[in-house]
């Protein structure tokens, strides 16, 4: 007997999965996305596991329930899950849903070519282009990004002190930069980067109590920035990002992306206006800009960046959960080795 039963299209953004439930998830009542996602931690965390892990995803997928809009001024809402968690905040899972949930006529924005979207992070509101029925490209702007701690040192197991600088995007990232310890990503393996990510991560919890200033639910580094040289003229830097034990990015990382433009901006590296074109692992590429500049409640200074890429629809599913079967709620190797 099937007891769950979730509808999903399945795409990729610049080759990230992005898994969007359209039917099947409880849709709870909350003033706030970030509510829901509190009770989706709290309640739902089986739902995340069951979609993302083995045997129904794999260690890399990513994806999003589709919400109906909860401010008065949004299209529509996205709850953000992966093997690591529910996201504040996902890029590349925005600029997918975004494109599907349009393609696919489930949302029809007031203001064709305007959406805005209630994420848990805050309000995104995206410019998007048409190409007959397809959604040729999404450009986003995010929540309020921050550079917050400069020039961190961490000691990293594996290879040794590294600096780093902490910064937000929708997620928080220690991002690093080529530096004696740490040549650059186009020296290490993907596993490697992954390994040596995870233990940044908690090498960096271990130093630091990662707090967002105005959002203190907002807490804690579960990602993780490698840089390195683009691979071509086009692209201004590159990036590998890490989520939890087991996700490697394939796209350039929306959040991640943000993170690195409020950064740069904060360092003096990239102006209001200015584009930063952000390389993936595996080459394709974000383009963020400093819309504005803004401040924190708290005061502190922030920009709010916007990211551009295209995303596709790879095909619909149907997945079942039957907690008479073994494994119902997904498995990770990690949880047994
Ligand atoms: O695109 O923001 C992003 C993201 C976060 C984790 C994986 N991708």
């Amino acid at each position: 007997m099937t007891q769950y039963r979730f509808e999903c299209i399945e795409g990729h953004t610049e080759g990230m999965p992005v898994r969007m439930v359209t039917s099947g998830a409880p849709i709870v009542k909350a003033p706030s996305m970030s509510a829901v996602r509190e009770i989706g931690i709290t309640e739902y965390d089986w739902i995340r596991r069951a979609l993302s892990m083995e045997p129904r995803g794999h260690a890399h997928m990513s994806g999003t329930i589709l919400y109906p809009p909860i401010s008065s001024d949004a299209d529509m809402g996205l709850l953000f899950y992966e093997t690591s968690g529910f996201l504040p905040m996902c890029g590349h899972a925005s600029i997918g849903s975004i494109s599907f949930a349009i393609e696919a006529g489930l949302v029809k924005p007031r203001q064709p070519g305007h959406i805005i979207v209630d994420v848990p992070a805050g309000q995104l509101s995206a410019r998007y282009e048409m190409d007959g029925k397809r959604v040729k490209n999404v450009r986003f702007t995010n929540v309020p990004s921050f550079l917050l701690h400069r020039d961190l040192e961490v000691q990293h197991p594996a290879l040794g002190t590294l600096v780093v600088d902490i910064a937000y995007g929708g997620n928080f990232y220690p991002i690093v930069e080529v530096q004696p310890n740490f040549p650059g990503c186009e020296h290490f393996s993907s596993d490697q980067l992954l390994e040596y990510g995870w233990q940044m991560q908690q090498a960096v919890n271990q130093t630091i109590d990662v707090v967002h200033p105005d959002k203190p639910d907002i807490r804690g580094v579960k990602h993780c920035m490698w840089t390195g040289a683009p691979q071509s003229e086009s692209a201004d830097g590159r990036a590998v990002v890490i989520a939890g034990p087991m996700l490697i990015d394939r796209s350039p990382c929306g959040t991640g992306t943000s993170a690195r433009v409020a950064q740069r901006h904060a360092r003096g590296l990239l102006r209001e206006g200015q584009t930063f074109t952000h390389q993936s692992l595996i080459l394709s590429a974000f383009v963020g800009r400093v819309e504005a500049v803004t401040c924190l409640e708290s005061g502190l200074d922030a920009v709010l960046p916007s990211i551009e890429g295209q995303a596709f629809i790879t095909g619909r599913g149907e997945h079942y959960v039957d907690e008479s079967h073994p494994y119902p709620h997904g498995f990770s190797l990690k949880d047994f080795a």
